[in-house]
């Protein structure tokens, strides 16, 4: 490891909120209960067990579906300002369709969301963190374009349910997480293995399904409801290897293909895929023999209808890669590694976590912001997500340090770069299920036994650290006033 940066003894703007966050499948558990349907995960794990370290499951899980109280408890022991959770949409509608609400799901979310706003948490709620209904995938998931309209009937169907009390939505979290590794790599749940057309036709059907989702908000609910709503897109700083020219492009290059593929349709003022994803999959697709690009095209009339439809800007970012130039990849079989062509490594120095792909590197999420709040005029933007692994330790100094040099860069980020970040949310309110890497990397800021029928939870020292820093808006003892 390399020396500690001292964290900052400025103090969060009075207005900066802060939060926690988990996921549907990763807590909840209660895969076949009350009525609710299968998804995708629960399709994979029980099909694909040796994808998942030690076959693990989401069929238990933390067990929140029957112990959301303690996690309310946890919640309002921490302090913070808002609970970011997902909906399982087959644990509303069953099939994946409108035909049939499943009561029981609806009763679930209708108690946490009013145990929330009685202890004065509020609800930050994703429609979609990946778990699919299963009867949606076996007319071909989201690389089908009809999922469209599917998306947005379950959107419907939860502002209408739950939005009285729900002031900010999220529609989907991390679509380069499903489309790349479900429908490219083959990585994650479905499992399709289609890169260089299933990933772009995915994010195609995803961003024209967010845009449907927030028309509809905007038209049928905000008038009543007047909240807000967005969608989550992850990000990892990229850093040129070097000063070159080169190196530069190439750490553009890999931010366009990764978080601008998502983001500039609907961030961007301009709207549209970037420009450099759409020229090189052309050129590649001719060169390979395709009649038309494998990117699908945005007519005038989608572009115009998806741009724009967003209330604030949602940020999740955890590491950091370093990008070199390369030659482009020969052409033979098409992949997006192949149209994005560029080389990436983490630096041998940085801190490790327990997740091979989580390098602690703070100085990444600054830099990450103000490209942001550059490329994207200068948004309102909530971090939805940031945190860090390791065994599960109930002494968890390495997370605490990592929470107080992230906080660090982002208040920099904040008070030195005028960046409008407002809200911080840490990943995870409790150790969870990994998904491929089961229950081996621990997040949360509370530890679960999951060798306990009880699921007992137990808070870390960094839940301890975080409490703090949520109640005097300040890392260290005592702020600068
Ligand atoms: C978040 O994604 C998710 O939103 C959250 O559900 C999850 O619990 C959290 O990460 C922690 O894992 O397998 O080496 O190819 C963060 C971005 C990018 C992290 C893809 C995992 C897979 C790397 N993710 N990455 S690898």
């Amino acid at each position: 490891g390399q020396s500690r940066s001292e964290p900052s003894n400025k103090k969060f703007p009075e207005n900066f909120r802060f939060g926690v966050a988990t996921a549907a499948y990763q807590v909840e558990g209660g895969w076949a209960d009350d009525g609710k349907g299968e998804n995708i995960w629960d399709h994979y794990t029980h099909h694909q067990p040796d994808h998942i370290a030690n076959n693990a499951t989401g069929d238990v899980a933390c067990d929140s579906y029957h112990k959301y109280m303690e996690d309310v408890e946890m919640l309002k022991n921490l302090g913070v300002n808002y609970y970011r959770f997902s909906l399982s949409w087959s644990r509303i509608l069953p099939t994946g369709y409108t035909n049939q609400i499943n009561e029981a799901g609806v009763t679930y979310y209708k108690n946490l969301i009013s145990a929330l706003k009685e202890n004065g948490i509020e609800p930050f709620v994703t429609l979609y963190h990946w778990d699919l209904p299963q009867p949606l995938q076996e007319i071909g998931g989201w690389p089908n374009p009809l999922l469209e309209d599917n998306f947005a009937e379950y959107a419907r169907t939860a502002f209408t349910l739950f939005g009285d009390d729900v002031k900010n939505w999220m529609t989907f979290n991390e679509p380069q997480q499903t489309c790349l590794f479900g429908y490219g790599l083959g990585a994650t749940a479905p499992g399709a293995s289609a890169s260089g057309i299933g990933e772009y036709k995915c994010a195609y059907t995803i961003v024209k399904a967010h845009a449907k989702a927030y028309h509809i908000y905007d038209e049928e609910f905000r008038p009543t409801q007047n909240g807000r709503v967005s969608i989550v897109v992850d990000a990892s700083w990229a850093e040129p290897g070097s000063d070159s020219d080169e190196d530069k492009e190439a750490a553009e290059r890999l931010l366009q293909f990764s978080y601008g593929f998502y983001a500039h349709p609907i961030y961007h003022p301009d709207g549209n895929f970037p420009q450099v994803m759409i020229d090189r999959i052309a050129d590649r697709s001719e060169k390979e023999g395709f009649p038309t690009s494998r990117l699908p095209e945005l007519s005038t009339e989608e572009i115009e209808y998806i741009r724009g439809t967003f209330d604030f800007l949602c940020l999740n970012s955890y590491t950091t890669n370093m990008v070199k130039w390369t030659n482009d990849y020969a052409i033979g079989a098409p992949g997006y590694y192949a149209d994005l062509s560029v080389s990436t490594y983490q630096d041998p120095s940085w801190n490790n976590s327990a997740s091979g792909w989580l390098k602690v590197v703070p100085w990444g999420m600054r830099k990450l912001l103000n490209w942001v709040d550059q490329t994207y005029n200068h948004p309102e933007i909530v971090i939805t997500e940031n945190g860090f692994s390791d065994d599960g330790r109930l002494d968890d100094l390495t997370r605490i340090n990592y929470y107080a040099e992230y906080l660090t860069s982002i208040l920099e980020a904040v008070l030195e770069d005028g960046v409008n970040v407002t809200g911080y949310t840490a990943w995870s309110l409790m150790d969870n299920f990994q998904w491929n890497f089961g229950y081996l990397e621990k997040f949360g800021i509370y530890q679960v036994d999951f060798e306990d029928p009880d699921r007992t939870r137990t808070i870390k020292s960094s839940g301890e650290y975080y409490k703090s820093v949520i109640a005097n808006k300040c890392l260290v003892d005592t702020c600068e006033e």
